[in-house]
């Protein structure tokens, strides 16, 4: 497909497609999902939980969402969580109290996705502190997303089908508890409250959790507009991303087909999210991290704070190998940069386009990212210098309109990355995105 043939109305026509971010999360992918939902009819989340943290601003009034697909701005859209997903109930319905109740006539969960159960965030908790006092800290949101996958492969986890029958859940709910209480040596824990809480959301959620096989695939048919929203981000992808610096699901391409059980064939458009500079939070190799002024300048701009955390986050230049290793493993058709913005008011901006070997003054083979324990010791980046910007660029709607150097450095990333770039963000409202062609 190619797009540039295309509106936005146009790319959600009849058409599944997905939305991935191409870093370490955060990339602003709440923005795009947000502005192509409106002509969609489905949009789904395949993957995680609440540790991701879509933030949309919509007439300067921001909604933070963690388990809802962006979609749900939109009362029109038929929301779908998927199947590799873990679900924290409470939490969803807190999300869905807090923006509209209506939402959940418009919502359907997957009788294959997971339950996580407060005892999977203590769990979190527990394994945090003790890998800190080793010095081996993930630095997770403690929001049991680890330890709730861990419960699915263990085979022992409990999916929202069984919250259809209650007495059934009740039984494997206690056998659960307990075992985890075994396994990690928790004294005490709610089993009664979480239990009764449990029987409320039985009720509430029994007709909405369905069977998101056959409902993905008849609306597929149904030449339906579909929308699939992809949670964190390529890098902190459980097998390909920096291990074991990650989350603990598959947030690449991959993810979608075992997330919603829908084959590669059925997909139309891959769009990669990827942010002007590079962000990261929680602990892990980062190569052109900015631990200076610059990036302070970065997080301040850009407010790079955790939307679920509110961590710092920690900011650096753009990494093209990443990138490039990244699109091999989604098949990237488009780009959406954001954040350009950001970078105003910098003299001068780096890219990196390569890594160095430090010892023998190699240069890292293209698709490769240097991955290996202590990696900054071995690789040090190689970057293309760029002129800065001083033009607050937020008003521009169109490319040709802004500052020449900021169009040297998209059209230098759309040349390393031989991949279009069809959007840019040029500030954090729905409004400020051009569409580039
Ligand atoms: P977890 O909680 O087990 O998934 O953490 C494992 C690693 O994955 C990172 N991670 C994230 N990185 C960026 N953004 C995320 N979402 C929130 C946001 C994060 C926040 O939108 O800002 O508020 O802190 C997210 N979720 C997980 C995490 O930092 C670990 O490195
Ligand atoms: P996501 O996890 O990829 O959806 O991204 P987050 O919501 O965690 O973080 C992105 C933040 O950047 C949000 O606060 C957005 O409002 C904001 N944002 C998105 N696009 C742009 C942009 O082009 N410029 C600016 N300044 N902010 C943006
Ligand atoms: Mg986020």
């Amino acid at each position: 497909m190619n797009i540039f043939d295309h509106n936005i109305k146009d790319v959600a026509k009849g058409n599944v497609v997905a939305i991935l971010g191409a870093q370490w999360g955060d990339e602003g992918k709440g923005k795009i999902i947000d502005i192509l939902s409106k002509h969609s009819n489905i949009i789904c989340r395949f993957n995680g939980g609440a540790n991701a943290g879509h933030t949309i601003s919509v007439n300067d009034v921001k909604y933070a969402l963690h388990l809802l697909p962006c979609g749900v701005l939109y009362n029109n859209i038929i929301n779908v969580l998927g199947n590799c997903m873990v679900i924290h109930v409470k939490t969803l319905i807190n999300e869905i109290k807090k923006i509209d109740n209506n939402i959940l006539d418009r919502l359907y969960l997957s009788d294959k996705a997971h339950i996580l159960f407060d005892i999977h965030q203590t769990i979190d908790s527990i394994q945090e502190s003790k890998k800190l006092k080793e010095g081996k800290q993930i630095g997770t949101t403690k929001k049991g997303i680890g330890p709730c996958y861990s419960s699915k492969v263990s085979r022992i986890g409990i999916r929202l089908g069984e919250l259809k029958n209650y007495e059934n859940f009740k039984i494997k709910y206690n056998e659960l508890i307990e075992n985890l209480m075994d396994l990690y040596n928790i004294t005490e824990y709610n089993k009664e409250e979480e239990l009764n809480q449990f029987y409320n959301y039985h009720k509430m959620l029994k007709d909405k959790i369905i069977d998101v096989v056959s409902f993905m695939n008849k609306n597929i048919d149904n030449k339906k507009n579909i929308l699939i929203e992809g949670a964190n981000a390529a890098m902190l992808d459980i097998d390909f991303g920096t291990y074991p610096y990650v989350t603990s699901s598959s947030t690449t391409i991959g993810g979608i087909f075992s997330g919603l059980g829908i084959h590669h064939k059925r997909l139309n458009l891959v769009i990669g999210v990827v942010k002007s500079y590079l962000t990261r939070v929680g602990c892990g190799p980062f190569l052109t991290e900015l631990c200076n002024a610059t990036g302070e300048y970065l997080r301040k701009n850009g407010h790079e704070y955790g939307t679920t955390t509110n961590r710092p986050r920690r900011c650096g230049w753009l990494d093209i190998p990443m990138l490039l290793y990244v699109k091999c493993i989604n098949c990237i058709d488009v780009i959406n940069l954001t954040k350009l913005d950001v970078l105003s008011g910098l003299k001068e901006i780096l890219l990196c386009v390569s890594y160095k070997n430090k010892i023998t003054g190699q240069l890292l083979e293209e698709g490769c990212y240097p991955f290996e324990e202590n990696a900054e010791e071995t690789y040090e980046p190689v970057y293309e210098k760029f002129e800065g910007w001083e033009e607050d660029i937020s008003e521009h709607k169109s490319f040709n309109t802004l500052p020449e150097n900021a169009k040297k450095y998209v059209l230098s990333i759309e040349k390393y990355l031989k991949t279009p770039i069809a959007w840019i963000g040029v500030g954090p409202n729905r409004k400020n995105m051009i569409t580039k062609n």
